[in-house]
């Protein structure tokens, strides 16, 4: 089987050099696959780019068929079977949120007419550079010839964060929890949600038996983890989000377990209410390189009323977007 050619942005950066080793290794696409790896990187930092292949070359990966550095976008997407956006334009002290946009507009407009141009056509995208789910929307629009389906963006460190946090709570294993969702933007109004969350075929809802626990404790641990893990290491997680961006591949790729799905921001269908077209977090399952959001699930009153507020704000996003003309 030829190897798969896998791109990543921003590979210079601190999630880049938790994520290129895992990849390498095998962890993205299974023991069997091979892959080629094309890093993609802004003139300044290509070559640190550079020294992080050198050291992929010392691992002597057999999973490893070669490695390519540019600042090319063209080059770096031509033949992509898989591309992880992870490079991004972070917002800086004062910054508006317009700049902030329109900055990223910069970056991801340019990156999906690449993908447009050149990929290979079963190029499925990951955008982890923030804000995610609205990154994911402007290089989507320009890669008109892309099924608009193949562009996702990460919410599964949330869902992931979400787990352990209910694991502990509950004293049980990691790997009993299922069916936990990840609703809306990957921001601070995200809604994990527990209604459907089962331990051992058993209803976490009714284990927990504690909205006040939900509402307080839970879903705000949840959704400012981010901000946590900056407080206590000085730096913004790197290595759990290069794992939730390679369980988002590997699982879109390779398939979820039946009985249990995950969370993907996926472009809306319309399901549950959420605007067609807007790249909202939701359940799905996936199967032979698809997902399918998860149908006919009861959203109660408490779910519904944060669903709404985060989809809110993505259509909020939307609209500043297409105000400043980048989609
Ligand atoms: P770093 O600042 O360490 O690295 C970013 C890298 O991207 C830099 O090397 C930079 O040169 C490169 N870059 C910038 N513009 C580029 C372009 N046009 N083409 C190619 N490369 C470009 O950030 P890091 O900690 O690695 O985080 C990367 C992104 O992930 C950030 O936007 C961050 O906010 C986002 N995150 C998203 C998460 C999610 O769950 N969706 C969680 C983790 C993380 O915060």
């Amino acid at each position: 089987m030829a190897p798969v050619n896998v791109t990543v942005t921003g590979a210079a950066g601190q999630i880049g050099y938790a994520l290129l080793f895992r990849i390498a290794s095998g962890a993205l696409l299974g023991p069997d696959t091979k892959v080629n790896l094309r890093l993609l990187e802004i003139p300044q930092a290509v070559k640190a780019a550079e020294g992080t292949a050198m050291e992929l070359d010392d691992c002597a990966f057999p999973l490893l068929a070669g490695i390519e550095v540019t600042d090319d976008a063209k080059k770096a997407f031509d033949g992509a079977n898989v591309a992880l956006l992870v490079g991004a334009r972070p917002r800086t002290k004062g910054m508006e949120r317009g700049d902030l946009l329109a900055a990223n507009g910069g970056i991801f407009k340019p990156q999906g007419e690449a993908i447009n141009a050149g990929a290979a056509s079963d190029i499925k995208v990951l955008v982890v550079g923030n804000p995610a789910n609205t990154n994911a929307l402007i290089a989507q629009q320009h890669a008109p010839d892309v099924p608009a389906a193949r562009f996702t963006a990460m919410t599964r460190l949330d869902h992931n964060r979400a787990i352990s946090q209910l694991s502990t709570k509950l004293g049980v294993s990691v790997a009993d929890i299922k069916k936990l969702a990840i609703w809306g933007n990957h921001s601070a109004t995200q809604y994990p949600d527990v209604f459907h969350a089962e331990v051992n075929g058993k209803s976490v809802a009714e284990l927990l038996n504690d909205e006040a626990w939900l509402a307080d404790t839970f879903i705000p641990t949840v959704a400012k983890r981010g901000a946590a893990i900056i407080e206590a290491r000085g730096a913004s997680s790197a290595a759990s989000a290069a794992n939730a961006a390679i369980d988002h591949i590997h699982d879109w790729v390779l398939g979820t377990p039946a009985g249990d799905w995950t969370s993907m921001a996926v472009p809306s269908d319309g399901s549950y209410g959420v605007p067609e077209g807007i790249i909202s977090s939701f359940p799905v399952t996936t199967a032979n390189g698809e997902y399918q959001i998860v149908q006919g699930l009861e959203v109660n009153e408490f779910s519904r009323a944060r669903i709404d507020a985060s989809v809110a704000e993505l259509v909020e996003e939307r609209d500043a977007v297409k105000a400043l003309d980048l989609i």
